[in-house]
Parts: structure tokens; sequence; C-alpha cells
């Protein structure tokens, strides 16, 4: 097999770096300060915006359900090669099947509870734990990075993800050396994820790699968007992001974390194997079933760019399958 190899900074520029992040933290720690202040009914109408009972901000919580997160450096190994996509559209344009089956399900995974939330590391490890996410954030600290996601639907966005490496928890745990395989489990949350009462998907969502793969330095833990705690639509509190694989493989606010001998049968396998495979690497190649995968829309300016295989990441990932090209390992 041969693969393209190029390193992440020769990918064109197409609009020059990613802007810088203005945060506006001061705006938000005054808004939670009034918050604060009122009554319960008075903080619905702030959060919600009145009369028709559904949240006019993506980013609104209850004030002071979320703790703001420590400081984190900006990663400037991964440069995305591309302006990072419109913060309100990343925050308004989600995949999430477990609150429903269409883009806007903002609304209702907003209202999602994600304190406390807990995080079950089992299976074939030395030391299991259940740890709460705040407990993690504070025992492995904080880096931003911007990653591109590439969705097999063939849209693609530019998010600065904060969080910490994958590799980091499993020091943690100490996977054992039968340990071959990872599976990642959301967590079920009646009756805010409305998407669950649709009994004929195979809940809960599940996701997997291999062990190699969750050590390779790209997978990625976010609790943070944009330099905020991650919004529920987005997989908050905790979710995974592999990068260089399409984006249905990056599982959503999760609640368990296992190693295991046996490879996990993903959420989407499991409806459609023969559309999304374990592997699915991201190649402009190999269309799916039913499309081309040879370009992409970037969500904001609805641009129409090339897809690069392994999403431009194959300097970082190429290597974790020269042994196994027998395997589907695109689709
Ligand atoms: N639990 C869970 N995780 C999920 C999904 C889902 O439906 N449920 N959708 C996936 C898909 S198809 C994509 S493209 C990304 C979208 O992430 P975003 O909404 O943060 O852009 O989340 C992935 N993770
Ligand atoms: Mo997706």
């Amino acid at each position: 097999m041969h693969f393209h190899r190029r390193r992440g900074w020769e990918i064109p520029e197409r609009e020059a770096t990613p802007r810088h992040l203005v945060l506006n933290r001061r705006a938000l720690m005054a808004a939670a300060g009034a918050g604060a202040m009122l009554s319960a009914e008075a903080q619905a109408q702030w959060l919600f915006g009145g009369r028709s009972g559904s949240p006019s901000d993506p980013w609104a919580r209850n004030p002071g359900d979320l703790p703001d997160l420590p400081e984190a450096m900006r990663n400037p190994r991964y440069q995305p090669g591309r302006a990072v996509s419109p913060e309100r559209d990343a925050i308004t344009f989600n995949n999430f099947y477990e609150f429903g089956s269409n883009k806007d399900i903002w609304p209702t995974a907003l209202r999602m509870p994600v304190r406390p939330w807990t995080i079950r590391v089992d299976g074939m490890v030395e030391a299991p734990g259940e740890f709460g996410v705040d407990d993690l954030i504070r025992r492995i600290g904080l880096e931003e990075r911007v990653y591109r996601l590439r969705c097999v639907e063939a849209w693609a966005m530019t998010v600065p993800w904060t969080g910490f490496q994958l590799s980091k928890l499993l020091d943690i745990v100490k996977p054992l050396g039968s340990a071959k395989y990872v599976r990642l489990e959301t967590a079920q949350v009646p009756p805010h994820m409305t998407g669950l009462r649709q009994t004929w998907y195979p809940w809960p969502h599940i996701e997997g790699c291999t062990i190699e793969e969750a050590a390779n330095e790209l997978t990625f833990m976010p609790v943070g968007l944009y330099g905020r705690p991650l919004p529920p639509q987005n997989g908050g509190p905790f979710r995974v992001v592999f990068p260089w694989k399409y984006g249905f493989k990056s599982g959503k606010s999760l609640s368990r974390i296992t190693l295991t001998d046996q490879r996990p049968k993903s959420f989407w396998e499991t409806l459609q194997g023969n559309e999304y495979g374990f592997w699915a690497n991201v190649n402009p190649d190999v269309p799916h079933p039913r499309w081309s995968q040879a370009t992409e829309r970037l969500i904001g300016t609805n641009e129409r760019v090339p897809t690069r295989i392994f999403n431009g990441y194959g300097e970082f990932v190429a290597d974790l399958y020269t042994n196994l090209q027998r395997e589907r390992l695109w689709a």
C-alpha cells in the first residue's frame, strides 16, 4: 500500500492561520454572577429566553453548574492548515443520535446535567477506577489542540478542543499486556436523551479502537471547546476524538472506558457494518457505498475542499496500519 506522506504544515493554507481566540471570559463571569442572584424562574428566563421555553444561547448552562476550565496552552504541534470554524456553527450543527437524528439537537442536549459526572475505566487494567471528570482535569492538566473533524457525510469543521491525550489516562490505569482493544461507551441519560426512546437503535452508543490507536498521540479526550467547558451537544462533559477517522468514531459524553481482548462492535457497525466499519480511517479514494469521499464541505463557509488521506494526519498514524493491509481500513 502506498501512502502520501505529507507533514501537517505542508497542507495548503486556505485561509491563513486560525484566528486568535478571544474569549469573552469577563462577560461570561458577569452573566454567571448575575445568575446566582436570580430566582429560579428568572434563571430559567435568562437561560431559555422566555415564552418559547427553548434556549437562545447555545453555550448557556445553569449559572454555576460548570467550573471554568483551568488555563490551557494551545499545542503548536498540530497545525490545522485552515481557518477555525465559526464557534456558533460548531456548537449548533451537531450529530448526536441520543438526542435525535437531525443536526439541530442543541436546545435539548443543552439541558442535560453534566455535573457530577464520573467515568469508569475498567477491564484489563492494573488499576481500574471511577474518576470524577474535574479530578481528571486537575490530575492530568489540559492543553488546546486545533483539529480537523471530517464527518462521513462529507462535511467538515476545524475546532479548538481543550483536553488531554487518552494515553495519559491509560498511564493512570495501567493496561495489562492482554488488553488489545479499547471500548468507549456513551452514557444513557433519560429523560434528557430523548433519542433513546427510539428503541430500535442498539443503545448504548459504543465505539472502539485498538490499544495502539488509543495510545497514539493524536487520540484526544476533550473537556472543552473554544476555551469553554464542552457543551453537551458536542459531547460534554467528556468525549474522545480520533481526528484521522470519520467523525462517527469520536464517541460523545462517555461514561465508561473498558480495556478488552475482544474487538468492540460499534453502534454504527451494528446498524450498518458495510457502510460504517470498525476502522473508518478517512480516505478520499474510497467512496462510501452511496457517495464520494473525494471532497468535503466546510461548515461555516460551505467551501468544498479536497479530502486528505487520514484527514491529513498520515504522518502521525500511517505506521499504525502497515501490518493491517488485509483489514477494511477505510470504511
Ligand atoms: N454518542 C454519540 N457519539 C457521537 C455521535 C452520536 O450520535 N452519538 N455522532 C458522531 C458523529 S457521526 C460525528 S460527525 C461527531 C460530531 O461531533 P460534533 O457534533 O461535536 O461536531 O460525533 C460523533 N459522536
Ligand atoms: Mo458524522
